[in-house]
């Protein structure tokens, strides 16, 4: 009877231990499990962060179309081997497809530089997806594409539109979209490595209304941010059942990439303006600056002793004594394309000048707190409220009273920008 007991006691014994285990068991792997998922987003947003960063970088530094954005890599021609396909009579559907991280494919514009050089993937081990704005991709080397501040309030066509889960738009100044397309969901199948991009990239239904980041029909074609189906219960009331989306979304506004396409036209003025004063003249003491232009005028023709006003791309003789060509020498073909002289202000101090060349009286031109300056240049940005343009009134480039009163005080390098402010000063020299 005793060992009978004892026996029960012990298989008692057992069973607890059993349970326990398995208890344990389960809460391990529970949170394993929980926190490779933390992994997994975390990879994710930080891929879709880099990715964006490179992509704007490649962009921004192109050797000869600055502001445009490469093809993506389709599986049309193919392959998804990671090279940008180009292609010269577009559709929009040419327009969405992996990030290009390797070279391209004829018949691309340019020849220097290729794709990302990364090969970002997202946390499930998945290339990321791209889709771009037309109005930032060049088909053809003789089409002229116009990339300058104007086209982000007046651009050739709508940019993208980003929605929330709700269908509210988030932005609809979208100049390109990252998507991290995560694991099959529903009927995704990505067999064969060639499945297109709705293998990859959900559609959401808001409001009865389908919305699907895979297609690509319209230029102002809209992209779904919405939360991983991972993360909402069956129950929920606002995501219609079956809701299958897993897309992970990051955008770039086109006035993103404007901020800093237009460091780089300053930059690009500024260094021509600097290469021409070498080129003027063998002596440092008979170096000059060319005269600037009447502002407004779309030639961009110097006029004699005008230390002021419009770049001077062009240079006649029946206008300029100085010998020199005009500046447009020294400038890259893109800039002039897009015509960014158009948001340039020019100054020189009357010491650098033809007439009196070599910068040797120590310069007249006072910026903020900075006073000797040669050479100036203020990046007049786009028309706000009230100005009008092309015009020879200096109210309808520069926006405050100190820069537009004609004297040669200007405001400070760095000051800040509003809406109702968008001049940028660099100094040229020194
Ligand atoms: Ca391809
Ligand atoms: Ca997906
Ligand atoms: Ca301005
Ligand atoms: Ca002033």
């Amino acid at each position: 009877m005793k060992t009978r007991l004892n026996q029960q006691g012990i298989a008692m014994l057992i069973l607890v231990f059993m349970i326990a285990l398995a208890l344990v068991g389960y809460l391990v792997t529970g949170l394993n499990s929980e926190s490779l998922k933390r992994n997994r987003e975390a990879k994710t947003a930080q891929a879709l962060v880099n990715a964006k960063a490179a992509l704007i970088g490649w962009s921004i530094a192109h050797p000869q179309y600055p502001g445009t954005m490469p093809f993506p890599d389709r599986n049309s021609d193919g392959d998804y081997d990671g090279n940008s396909d180009c292609v010269a009579a577009f559709n929009y559907s040419h327009l969405i497809g992996r990030l290009p991280y390797a070279a391209q494919t004829a018949p691309c514009v340019g020849t220097l530089q290729y794709g990302l050089s990364d090969n970002f993937v997202d946390g499930d081990g998945e290339a990321l997806w791209y889709a771009v704005s037309r109005n930032l991709i060049r088909p053809t080397v003789l089409g002229t594409v116009v990339i300058n501040s104007a086209i982000v309030d007046s651009p050739a066509f709508p940019w993208l539109i980003v929605r929330d889960k709700n269908g509210q738009v988030i932005s609809n100044r979208v100049a390109a979209v990252i998507i991290a397309p995560g694991r099959a969901i529903g009927a995704q199948n990505r067999a064969g490595g060639l499945a297109g991009a709705a293998a990859y990239l959900d559609t959401a239904v808001i409001s009865g209304t389908a919305y699907s980041n895979a297609d690509y029909t319209v230029p102002n074609e809209d992209f779904i941010m919405s939360e991983n189906m991972q993360s909402v219960p069956t129950t929920h009331p606002t995501f219609g059942q079956p809701y299958q989306f897993n897309d992970q979304l990051i955008f770039i506004t086109i006035d993103e990439l404007m901020a800093e396409l237009q460091q780089r036209a300053m930059r690009e003025a500024r260094d021509a303006l600097r290469a021409y004063y070498l080129a003027s003249a063998p002596a440092a003491a008979n170096r000059y600056y060319p005269y600037a232009a009447i502002l407004g005028d779309v030639n961009h023709t110097c006029i004699e002793a005008t230390l002021a006003g419009g770049l001077p791309l062009n240079s006649a003789a029946t206008t300029c004594t100085h010998p020199n060509a005009g500046l447009n020498a020294f400038l890259p073909a893109w800039f002039v394309e897009s015509l960014w002289q158009d948001f340039m202000y020019y100054a020189i101090s009357g010491d650098c000048s033809f007439a009196t060349p070599g910068c040797l009286a120590g310069g007249n031109i006072t910026v903020g707190t900075q006073t000797n300056v040669n050479t100036l240049l203020i990046f007049t940005g786009t028309t706000l409220a009230g100005q009008a343009r092309p015009n020879n009134n200096l109210a309808n480039y520069l926006d405050s009273l100190e820069n537009s009163d004609g004297d040669f005080v200007f405001d400070a390098v760095g000051t800040p920008l509003t809406n109702i402010y968008n001049d940028q000063m660099l100094i040229v020299e020194p």
